[in-house]
């Protein structure tokens, strides 16, 4: 397997990055997870909009082009001959010295890993997952904005912790005042008197790419209502349906939350049909390779 660093392909074993790098030592940095299907990158611009926007965000300059990252990503999977992949596009602020100033890092890190995609055992998909709601409240956006896919993942990670201790896969996410917010890596919707809502990106969750494309197949193929509001555990608890989003997921069912069962303990209807035509538009759509 080769990784792609800095415009340079190394095997595995010699793919380095220097401890002096701030992605290493702050955390200082920004990075994408995106999946091709089929010899085709799913929603690439999508990414790659968002890892721009995440490097603006922390005034963090991207010293190639959007075109330029695209083509790498490509080559890398042409390179590795992977036609089903999960691919890591990361970006730090590069080798500075044992300071927080990141003008002392003279230039970022490009790093493009593409592998085998893991994926979620398919009995989370035909029984549907089992959520908890974890103290662990998700980054203020006055401190650090969710919507920013940074290299610093401790608030989730500390989520995960949670979930794993209560024997959870996923944990339920809370902003400061109560309201839900998303999962460790993942949106979260439900669905009430066929309406789909999920909760509002300003009050603190990552503009999904997954999210992004479940709200269109909902108002463009199944004609539903979408809402993007406010709610709180309550409204997840009393749901017809509930279903998380992420790359790495895709759309999988969940059916028990805080230990109440939603509904009658089966993915839902409306959730099934929305798995169908995401399955459909990743078979289907994509930038070919
Ligand atoms: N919320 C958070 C906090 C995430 O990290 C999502 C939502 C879903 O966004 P997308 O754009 O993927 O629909 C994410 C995505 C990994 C991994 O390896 C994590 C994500 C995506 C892919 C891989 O942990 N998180």
């Amino acid at each position: 397997m080769k990784v792609y660093i800095n415009g340079t392909f190394y095997e595995k074993e010699e793919a380095k990055i220097s401890v002096f790098d701030h992605g290493f030592l702050y955390g200082d940095g920004v990075f994408e997870g995106i999946r091709s299907y089929n010899r085709r990158v799913f929603k690439l611009r999508e990414h790659i909009n968002r890892l721009f926007n995440s490097a603006k965000a922390i005034m963090l300059e991207i010293p190639y082009t959007k075109e330029e990252i695209e083509k790498a990503i490509i080559e890398t999977l042409k390179i590795n001959n992977l036609s089903d992949a999960y691919i890591r596009v990361v970006v730090s602020r590069g080798v500075g010295d044992l300071g927080l100033d990141p003008r002392k890092c003279k230039a970022p890190s490009l790093v493009i890993i593409t592998d085998k995609i893991v994926l979620y055992p398919q009995e989370f998909y035909e029984k549907g997952l089992e959520v908890i709601t974890v103290s662990t409240r998700r980054n203020l956006p006055s401190a650090i904005d969710p919507a920013i896919k940074s290299l610093n993942y401790l608030n989730n990670i500390f989520a995960k912790i949670e979930a794993i201790r209560a024997g959870c896969e996923e944990a339920v996410m809370l902003n400061k005042d109560g309201y839900v917010a998303e999962c460790t890596g993942d949106n979260i919707f439900i669905i009430k008197n066929n309406i789909l809502i999920t909760p509002p990106t300003y009050i603190g969750v990552l503009p999904g790419i997954t999210r992004e494309t479940v709200i269109e197949i909902a108002k463009n193929k199944l004609k539903l209502l979408v809402k993007e509001e406010p709610f709180t555990v309550y409204s997840i608890y009393t749901a017809d349906e509930c279903f998380l989003t992420g790359t790495a997921a895709e759309v999988i069912p969940v059916v028990k939350v805080d230990n109440r069962i939603i509904n009658n303990g089966l993915p839902g209807e409306i959730t099934k049909q929305i798995i169908k035509e995401f399955k459909e538009l990743t078979l289907t759509t994509g930038v070919p390779y």
